[in-house]
């Protein structure tokens, strides 16, 4: 008896709940339900709920009601059963027939509830009440450059779990040589199983490795070498096909792709494979209009083959983890994926509710690891994103969260993204440094960025930096002349992005850029003429259509600018602008991000209502 799940998506019912009176009224509990109710929408989940009309800005309560039967009477045979969800934001409450299953906190993260009774052959009903208000004890907190998409928008499904299975599988490779690789895969064991396992070539036609496994309880490990294996890279995205199964019935107890590589880093350098890997890179938000989150495959794929097409060999899924789709075709694909929890700006890293940030934040992180850990196309872990880090309890709140994610994944870069120039030193105990800095953007000129790489490097010289985040806005058709560098016209991002690119490709010491972002995304936050709801920063538009800078790919993925040797003057630069740099950063330039910008956030969602309303007109 094999673990098997059922697909729940089809005939959801929802309404919403403006004035938190759900759990109060007790909505949960089948008899109070009433299917008739004209509020209730008839909906299909996964779905981001800001995609129905009237709902576009909406933050705050919905619940979401489902009925189904189950025509098994065999129940018993079950150990327990599983309600699993793979992204809802951000507070969850599940009931089922009445019963509170439990709930969980966070937005992108899969997570489940597991129960023994409660579950009837017949007629069962469930009660799911999602709500993403923002809120200072959240990851993220109030203050996010991002759209806050609500709902259950990934998939839900009901999963029968056997008596006698196998759980929580790694499999790690590690090359000897890139002539020869060593596979071990672990496994726990619940109850005891015969087992016998095959590891097939990608197509799936031909055995490469087998071999069984009598009478094994508690946990299972399966060790071999392979010689002159097929090594996964983004120029050759080989999978291998693993598949464990039960001998005795002859059922699989699971089957995945995986790859061989090896992620290392030595001096300034990372190597994939054994060999020097720059990433030339671009992040994406996960949304694209008009399914909010729940984006299709097939488009997904577009993205990935268009990335790719340009040149580009790797992806940040900034700042949080997308759905797990989007890593399978990474790994199809050949792209190296950098994922993220949303440990984001203004956190509450300090004061008597820090720790059950933390808790929250490693809960994140350990579901995203336990997600991904068999995809070879992932390579790192940021654990945030532009924290106040200068301030001794924020920099302590990152060093322990690089040490819990070290803990349950020793193969891959741990790291965070800082946006300090100058006062950042907590960077030297993460894998790689790196910068988020918008030189020609926000401030001064492309022009500087080799000299104050040069800088900030200083006090984390040993390590590989990467280039995070660098890039400007662009209105996509809004045109302008070249010389006049107009702000959001395409000619200017064309220029900042051209000169940044050509100047990181000649940089000895960085291990890659990234180019924020790929597509406009939506922000409350971003309300000028040009913006109009969107974060204009993508190359392409939130229709996907190509800005200027697209004409320079894949051609300026190789040239370099011949640059001057700073090295020296930079570090005599950083010695005296350190103390300045901490000091002004601590009191003037941080302050938004520690006192949070409700007011400015909810300004900002007026001017979006009404800009939407005199639209609809
Ligand atoms: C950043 C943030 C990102 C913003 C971006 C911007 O540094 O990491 O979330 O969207 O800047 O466009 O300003």
């Amino acid at each position: 008896m094999n673990s098997s799940s059922i697909s729940l998506s089809d005939n959801w019912k929802c309404k919403s709940d403006y004035d938190n009176v759900g759990i109060k009224e007790r909505w949960y509990i089948p008899k109070n339900y009433d299917q008739n109710d004209p509020n209730l929408l008839n909906l299909e989940i996964p779905m981001s709920f800001n995609t129905l009309s009237r709902f576009e800005v909406y933050e705050g309560i919905f619940w979401h009601f489902y009925e189904f039967e189950i025509n098994r009477d065999n129940l018993d045979e079950y150990d327990f059963f599983k309600l699993n969800f793979e992204g809802s934001n951000y507070n969850t409450k599940v009931w089922l027939n009445g019963f509170f299953l439990g709930e969980h906190d966070g937005g992108f993260t899969p997570f489940y509830f597991n129960f023994k009774d409660h579950l009837n052959t017949s007629q069962n009903f469930i009660a799911v009440r999602t709500d993403n208000i923002r809120k200072n004890n959240r990851i993220p907190s109030i203050s996010f450059d991002w759209f806050n998409w609500g709902g259950i928008y990934r998939d839900v499904s009901l999963e029968f779990v056997p008596r006698n299975r196998i759980k929580d599988i790694i499999i790690k490779t590690e090359l000897e040589s890139r002539r020869q690789a060593l596979i071990e895969i672990t496994f726990n064991v619940i109850g005891t199983l015969s087992i016998k396992w095959e590891i097939l070539n990608s197509q799936q036609t031909k055995t490469l490795f087998k071999g069984n496994m009598e009478e094994i309880s508690r946990e299972g490990r399966i060790s071999l070498t392979i010689n002159n294996p097929k090594l996964w890279s983004p120029n050759n995205p080989y999978l291998y096909y693993l598949k464990i199964s039960d001998s005795t019935a002859d059922e699989i107890l699971y089957e995945s792709n995986f790859g061989v590589r090896e992620i290392e880093i030595k001096g300034t350098s990372i190597y994939l494979n054994k060999k020097r890997i720059f990433m030339k890179g671009v992040s994406l938000h996960e949304e694209l209009l008009p399914y909010g989150r729940t984006i299709p495959y097939e488009e997904r794929v577009k993205d990935i083959r268009s990335m790719k097409k340009m040149g580009f060999n790797a992806l940040r899924t900034a700042h949080y983890s997308h759905d797990e789709s989007l890593i399978d075709i990474a790994d199809k694909e050949g792209i190296l994926i950098l994922e993220e929890v949303p440990v984001y700006w203004a956190c509450n890293f300090s004061g008597p509710k820090a720790n059950e940030t933390f808790k929250t934040a490693a809960k994140m992180m350990r579901n995203l690891i336990k997600r991904d850990i068999n995809h070879p196309s992932v390579i790192w872990w940021s654990v945030g994103n532009e924290i106040p880090i200068e301030r001794p309890w924020v920099s302590r709140f990152m060093k322990r969260l690089m040490q819990w994610t070290r803990m349950h994944d020793n193969t891959r870069i741990v790291t965070y993204v800082s946006m300090k120039l100058f006062s950042d030193l907590t960077r030297r105990y993460a894998d790689v440094a790196t910068i988020n800095f918008y030189f020609g953007w926000y401030i001064a000129s492309a022009r500087l960025v080799s000299l104050m790489l040069d800088v900030m490097r200083t006090p984390a010289f040993n390590k590989p930096w990467i280039y995070t985040e660098f890039g400007a806005g662009a209105k996509y058709g809004f045109h302008a002349d070249w010389e006049k560098q107009l702000k959001f016209s395409e000619e200017r991002q064309l220029h900042v992005l051209d000169y940044s690119i050509r100047t990181f490709n000649a940089k000895k010491y960085l291990a890659g850029w990234f180019i924020w972002i790929y597509r406009d995304f939506r922000s409350f936050l971003r309300q000028n003429v040009h913006q109009q709801g969107f974060n204009r920063k993508g190359i392409v538009s939130e229709k996907n259509e190509k800005k200027l800078i697209c004409k320079r790919f894949p051609q300026i993925m190789h040239e370099k600018r011949k640059l001057l040797n700073t090295k020296v003057l930079g570090i005599f630069l950083w010695i005296i602008l350190y103390p300045l740099a901490y000091i002004l950063t601590f009191l003037i330039l941080d302050a938004g991000f520690i006192f949070g910008d409700n007011v400015r956030i909810e300004k900002m969602k007026k001017i979006e209502k009404k800009r939407l309303l005199d639209n609809s007109k």
